[in-house]
């Protein structure tokens, strides 16, 4: 009989944390619930909240568990919540919406933002995702799809442009990039905080527990 090799099972799964981040309403919440239940709810609410989710990427398990806050002045940039957001993370996906400019030049100041305050070895290669959400809402565009890709280009991220609102597939498509560029990163972050101890301070912080979800 083949003797065990240690490990090889626990090689095959891969856990990762994720942070969807990007200005109010370009669809952080829609895209996550898409992702979760394949469905688009239409409103969303206020719920700050990490979620658990698992699928099988060529044999191999990949968990992952997901942030997604609303967007408020005092989590965005360079806040104590927002240093610790980005150091929980190992991969982040960035929304803009295709109508709202302003979260278009929001997405590029991310970028910077999380490079400078991940510790990871290496800032170039953190792994991200630049997401343009509402595709569908194409007569209201204000962001050209060229636009999009020349800052990922400039940025080396993934790019994708998606509607969370009529397709799922392409929502799966931007999880699995950033899992595909999680994989290529081979990094070794950091990582003071924990999953239970981030998710125990925001329950502090926001005084309601993860399971209040769109369930
Ligand atoms: N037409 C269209 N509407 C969308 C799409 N994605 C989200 N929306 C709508 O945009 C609004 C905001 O979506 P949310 O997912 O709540 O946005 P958010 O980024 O989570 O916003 P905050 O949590 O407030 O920061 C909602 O009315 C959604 O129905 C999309 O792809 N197309
Ligand atoms: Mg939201």
């Amino acid at each position: 009989m083949e003797p065990q090799r240690p490990g090889a099972a626990v090689s095959l799964k891969m856990d990762a944390n994720i942070v969807v981040m990007g200005t109010e309403s370009v669809g952080k919440s829609a895209l996550t619930v898409r992702l979760l239940t394949r469905r688009f709810i239409g409103e969303y609410g206020d719920i700050e909240s990490i979620y658990s989710h698992s699928f099988m990427v060529d044999r191999r398990e990949v968990s992952l568990n997901i942030w997604d806050s609303p967007y408020s002045e005092h989590s965005s940039m360079e806040t104590p919540l927002f240093d610790k957001k980005v150091q929980w993370a190992d991969g982040y996906i960035l929304v803009y919406s295709i109508c709202d400019r302003a979260s278009f030049n929001s997405v590029g100041r991310l970028v910077q933002t999380i490079r400078s305050t991940k510790d990871y070895l290496n800032g170039d290669k953190v792994p991200i995702v630049i997401v343009g959400n509402k595709r569908d809402l194409h007569h209201r565009r204000t962001v050209l799809s060229e636009e999009g890709w020349l800052l990922a280009l400039k940025e080396d991220c993934h790019f994708y442009e998606v509607s969370a609102a009529e397709n799922y597939h392409s929502v799966l498509m931007v999880f699995h990039g950033l899992v595909d560029r999680m994989k290529d990163a081979k990094l070794t972050a950091k990582r003071p905080l924990g999953f239970r101890s981030i998710v125990k301070s925001m329950s502090a912080v926001f005084a309601r527990r993860r399971t209040d979800s769109i369930y």
